[in-house]
Order: C-alpha cells, then sequence, then structure tokens
C-alpha cells in the first residue's frame, strides 16, 4: 500500500515505542515517572483523535516519554525524547514525526546538550564516531529543505530533518532509522560514567534547562496540541509532561536565554523565529564539521 496506508492500521507509531521501551529495559530499570498519572489519560475535545502518554525515570535517565496521537483518516503524531540526570552530559534523544496521509515532517537526533559549533570537544566526545549513521540514511531520508534557523543549535551533525511521502516503504526506513538511533542513544547511555564535578553538573543542568525552555516555548506541535485539548490543558501537557523540568531543573526564563524574541513592552514574541527559515541544504559535512550558509529567505 502507498500514499498513507500506513494511517489505516492502527497506531504505528506505538510500536516504535514498543520497541524503544523493551530495549531500554534490556539495559536498565525503568521506574514509571510522577507526571504519569496525570497524562495518561488525555481526553481530546474530538472523540475521533486518540492520546497516549507514557513516561518514565531510570538510574541514568531524568525523564523518558512518548505522546503519540491519532486522528483517524486525518494526522499522526510520535513525540518520543529521553533527557539524562544533569550528572552526565549526554545528547537529549529526540524523535518528533508529524505525519498526514501525503507526508511525513520527521525531525530524529541526538539533540547535543551544548552547541557542536562551538564546544569542539562535545562534538569529537558523541558525534565522531557515529557520523556513518548520516551515510546510512542520507539518500533514504533526504534533508528536508529550509528550517527555521534557531532549531539549527539544538540539532546535532547527525540529525535526520526529512519531510517525506507518507508510504509503507518510508515508514519502514523511518522505523529503521529510529532503532539505530534509539539504540546509539542507550550505548552511549551505557558508556557515561557520573559527573562529580559541582560546577559542571550545573552546568549540564542550565543547558537541559535552557533546551527545555526553548521546546516549551516553540515547539512546531504546540499550535496543534491547543486546538486538540485547548490552551490551558496543552500547557500543562508541555510544561508538566513533554517538557517537564522546564519549571524545575532552573530559574532562568525564555528572555534570559534567548533575549532576542524580547519585545518592546518586555513580552516574549510569539514568531517562532526572528531570523527565518534557512539551511536549503545540508549544513554539516560527512565528519560533522558545520558548513551552513545561513542564506535567510
Ligand atoms: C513542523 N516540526 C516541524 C518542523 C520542524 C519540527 C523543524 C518544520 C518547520 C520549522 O522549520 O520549524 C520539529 N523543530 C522540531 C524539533 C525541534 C525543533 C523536534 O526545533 C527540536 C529542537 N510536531 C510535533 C508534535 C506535533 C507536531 C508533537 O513534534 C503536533 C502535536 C506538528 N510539526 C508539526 C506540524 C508541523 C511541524 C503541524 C508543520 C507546521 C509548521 O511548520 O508549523
Amino acid at each position: 500500500m502507498s500514499g498513507g496506508g500506513s494511517l489505516g492500521v492502527g497506531l504505528p507509531y506505538q510500536k516504535f515505542i514498543g520497541f524503544a521501551l523493551e530495549e531500554t529495559r534490556r539495559r536498565t530499570t525503568l521506574t514509571p515517572h510522577p507526571s504519569q498519572e496525570k497524562f495518561k489519560f488525555i481526553k481530546p475535545n474530538d472523540d475521533s483523535t486518540i492520546f497516549n502518554a507514557l513516561s518514565f525515570s531510570a538510574p541514568k535517565i531524568r525523564l523518558l516519554r512518548s505522546l503519540t496521537i491519532e486522528k483517524k483518516n486525518s494526522f499522526q503524531v510520535l513525540d518520543f525524547a529521553a533527557f539524562s540526570e544533569p550528572e552526565y552530559d549526554l545528547p537529549i534523544f529526540c524523535a518528533n514525526v508529524f505525519t498526514t496521509p501525503a507526508q511525513s515532517i520527521v525531525v530524529l537526533d541526538l539533540n547535543p546538550l551544548y552547541d557542536t559549533t562551538v564546544h569542539k570537544d562535545y562534538k569529537d566526545k558523541y558525534y565522531r564516531n557515529i557520523m556513518p549513521l548520516v551515510q546510512k540514511y542520507s539518500e533514504l531520508l533526504p534533508w528536508g529543505g529550509k528550517i527555521t534557523s534557531e532549531s539549527l543549535r539544538f540539532f546535532s551533525p547527525i540529525v535526520i530533518w526529512t519531510i517525506f511521502e507518507s508510504t509503507e516503504h518510508n515508514h519502514h526506513v523511518l522505523r529503521s532509522a529510529f532503532m539505530d538511533y534509539y539504540k546509539v542513544w542507550l550505548e552511549l547511555m551505557d558508556q557515561e560514567i557520573k559527573e562529580n564535578n559541582k560546577v559542571l553538573i550545573a552546568r549540564n543542568r542550565e543547558e537541559q534547562h535552557k533546551y527545555l525552555t526553548w521546546r516549551a516555548e516553540k515547539d512546531p506541535g504546540y499550535p496543534l496540541l491547543k486546538k486538540l485539548i485547548g490552551e490551558s490543558r496543552a500547557e500543562d501537557l508541555v510544561k508538566e509532561f513533554l517538557f517537564e523540568g522546564v519549571c524545575s531543573l532552573g530559574t532562568k526564563a525564555f528572555l534570559d536565554y534567548f533575549p532576542e524574541y524580547a519585545r518592546d513592552d518586555g513580552s516574549i514574541n510569539k514568531k517562532r523565529s526572528m531570523i527565518g527559515k534557512s539551511f536549503e541544504t545540508r549544513p554539516w559535512d560527512a565528519h560533522g564539521e558545520f558548513i551552513g550558509n545561513a542564506e535567510v529567505q
């Protein structure tokens, strides 16, 4: 079947989550996260939409959470992420897919805790050995074209940013990439040794908080969530579930991290991007060197 066939067969993204949890349990012990109780049964305004939310923690993992949403014959969403405890500087696992019968918008990455264009040591530590992943998928899941420029600093040199036609074959490739990327993340997690230096731990915590702050404010899924469950429940979901930690890991506010979004009256500019979209082609070379020319639209 092609052209949206995969939308009819139950919740395929639930299978991605099933795989990820099984693989995680092979290596560590998952404990339900406190946020799970509140968000397990989200009832959207519209009966034909189904939400599934799960969250856990584990010895090195502060938060592992997934959200899938399905509206029959309309769209499907996968949002899966894993955040380590601040004692580790592990990348953040990030899998986001928005699928309609026509196309799928995908971001799959080990989002760096530290911007890899600035922190070369961080780039070498985590990405040098896994660059072949890019080769493996760059033809099947090609660069998706111009993107919100601000997003780039949260992406790694191995990011898969793609938009593809929703066919069975493409979803098969996506599942394979998802599994590869997640296994790599678990492997890195296994290898990491606990940091004892309080200054470095505080730095890791702040970087994670900055990431959470960005996504809790500017995530492209937010407008749709508001439509599905209303503004205040969407805000709860974003702050207490998807990006849990945004209210507790740090005290800085969005504008402290991203002052370029400040309006004259001190409020946050509602635009997602201040710079515009850019990066028509993949802005990293095969070695993970940034070669982007931010030609703004
Ligand atoms: C579109 N989602 C996008 C786009 C990106 C992402 C890059 C393309 C538009 C753009 O350039 O901004 C995803 N952007 C990310 C991710 C990061 C980032 C993961 O900066 C991480 C740092 N997407 C979801 C969820 C929904 C969703 C949960 O993850 C819905 C509930 C929807 N994403 C969604 C929709 C679009 C989209 C509807 C297309 C519309 C649009 O561009 O606003």
